[in-house]
């Protein structure tokens, strides 16, 4: 398989997901400061002009939590999501909030220009991230962490996602020690394997 990544973002989600399965995967780097990601060459990859696009042997996937799950039902050895159906939901209603919500709110500090053009509403917009990822961080703490991992004591694709989304947390203007689940989460992620791989490929800021 073939990751289209940059380093830092949310693609990165994936290259960890991928190492927790054991899965051996070819890391194609997009070049987001040159805007590779809005050229032809890679709207044939994926029309949308983001990153992850997983290339497969069936196609291409886009969108972060769609991939994570494939990785999961392609590796059932590694256990990365839960058997029973309900669980599994849970899971996905995880993946699904980050992806509507705490990435959306994120993405209003750099990305501003996709919502407003005057530059006043796109300092509003960018002034609100703080709170609004704040707003995101009480809700994960209190609400979606079942044990040290999202799904309870065992690691599973939801997690990787959770994570890189925390690596951004400090330039949001959020500190992750007012959140002590959250932290140790964090804390816990950083110590797997996986997380020091892609560290140390440069993926991981
Ligand atoms: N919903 C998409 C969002 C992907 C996304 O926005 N990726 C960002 C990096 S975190 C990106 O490619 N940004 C490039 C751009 O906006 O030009 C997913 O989860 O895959």
């Amino acid at each position: 398989m073939k990751l289209h990544y940059a380093p830092g973002t949310i693609s990165i989600a994936v290259a960890i997901a991928l190492h927790e399965a054991g899965l051996d995967f070819e890391a194609i780097r997009v070049d987001l400061k040159t805007g590779a990601q809005t050229q032809p060459a890679y709207h044939r990859i994926n029309p949308k002009g983001r990153v992850p696009a997983l290339e497969t042997g069936a196609g291409i996937l886009t969108e972060t939590g769609a991939i994570l799950d494939y990785i999961a039902a392609i590796a059932p050895a590694a256990g990365l999501k839960p058997q029973d159906p309900f669980q599994a939901a849970r899971l996905r209603s995880v993946m699904y909030y980050l992806a509507s919500t705490m990435h959306v709110n994120h993405a209003h500090r750099m990305r501003a220009s996709r919502w407003a053009d005057s530059a006043d509403a796109q300092e509003d917009m960018r002034a609100k991230v703080p709170e609004t990822m704040a707003d995101s961080c009480a809700y994960i703490e209190q609400h979606c962490l079942a044990g040290p991992f999202i799904a309870g004591d065992r690691i599973t694709v939801a997690d990787p996602y959770l994570y890189v989304i925390c690596t951004w947390l400090e330039g949001d203007g959020v500190d992750v020690k007012d959140y002590p689940r959250l932290a140790a989460f964090c804390d816990a992620m950083a110590a797997r394997p996986s997380v020091q791989a892609v560290r140390a490929a440069g993926m991981l800021r």
